[in-house]
């Protein structure tokens, strides 16, 4: 496996950098946090997405230096802005199966000194399938630290509501397949609306992700969802970048 060998090199030689996507409370428009994305600049091949290396840093293990990676990092840009706003980090099923989150979260923590109620982990659907005692525990730790979970492209899978009352889930994030068509398929509204409802009830925050329109975003405000992360708002950002457009909206 190609890749997989240029992967090792790329860790160890700091090819990948964060980027950040700014996440906007829907009542008031006002930048409220960013999710930290992974990139991967390869000295031949150029930019490649994360979609392609993340399953093969998933299978080879190297998932878990570099999710310890994108941790550290974005742990330390965001203290270094010194401004309230929220991080959101990606977490690979892996790196909660094996336990191995733990020391990265803590570690980025300690060495950021973010405090860790400003950290919000993304889970994805997938790691709750299997109902494995090292998951209920790895997530456990984390709450107890003090950090929010968000479950992640909610909707996506192999979804269930069934989810929601089970795990300790602060936040969760709409698949955007579903918000997509919100502002004119009666479908996909009902599902946001459905999901909305459940998430009230544990008092859970409810995220739209994919939103590229005012039309989707007049459609998942009304409906009643709490923030909104897309295009519309911001593509995926140098730190710098992110910046500045919080120094031009304030
Ligand atoms: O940045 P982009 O939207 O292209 O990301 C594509 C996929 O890669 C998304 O599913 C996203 O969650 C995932 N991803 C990006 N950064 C990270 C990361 O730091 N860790 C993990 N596990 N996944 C990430
Ligand atoms: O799976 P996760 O939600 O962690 O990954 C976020 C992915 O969604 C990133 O690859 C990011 O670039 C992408 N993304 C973010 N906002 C939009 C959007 O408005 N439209 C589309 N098509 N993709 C988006
Ligand atoms: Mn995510
Ligand atoms: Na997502």
């Amino acid at each position: 496996r190609l890749l997989e060998i240029d992967l090792e090199e790329g860790v160890r030689q700091g090819q990948f950098h964060v980027v950040y996507q700014p996440q906007v409370h829907l009542q008031s428009g006002q930048i409220i946090g960013v999710e930290a994305l992974l990139r991967w600049q390869h000295p031949e091949l150029g930019p490649v997405s994360p979609a392609e290396f993340i399953p093969i840093a998933e299978e080879s293990g190297l998932i878990e230096p570099l999710g310890a990676f994108a941790l550290s990092e974005a742990c330390r840009t965001v203290r270094g802005w010194n401004l309230p706003l929220r991080l959101a980090v990606n977490v690979s099923p892996i790196q909660v199966e094996r336990g191995s989150v733990i020391e990265a979260v803590e570690a980025a923590l300690r060495g950021s000194g973010l405090p860790p109620a400003q950290l919000d982990l993304e889970l994805v659907e997938s790691l709750f399938l299997g109902q494995a005692d090292q998951v209920a525990a790895s997530i456990s730790h984390l709450r107890g630290l003090g950090c929010g979970l968000a479950l992640d492209d909610f909707g996506s899978g192999y979804s269930s509501l069934g989810y929601i009352p089970r795990f300790p889930f602060s936040k969760i994030k709409i698949d955007r397949s579903f918000v997509e068509h919100v502002h004119e398929d009666r479908g996909s509204a009902a599902i946001v609306r459905s999901v909305v409802e459940l998430a009230r009830g544990f008092d859970i925050t409810v995220i739209a992700e994919g939103i590229e329109t005012r039309a989707q975003e007049e459609a998942v405000r009304r409906l009643g969802c709490d923030i909104g992360q897309g295009y519309l708002y911001g593509r995926p950002m140098s730190g710098k970048e992110l910046l500045a457009l919080q120094h031009a909206a304030a």
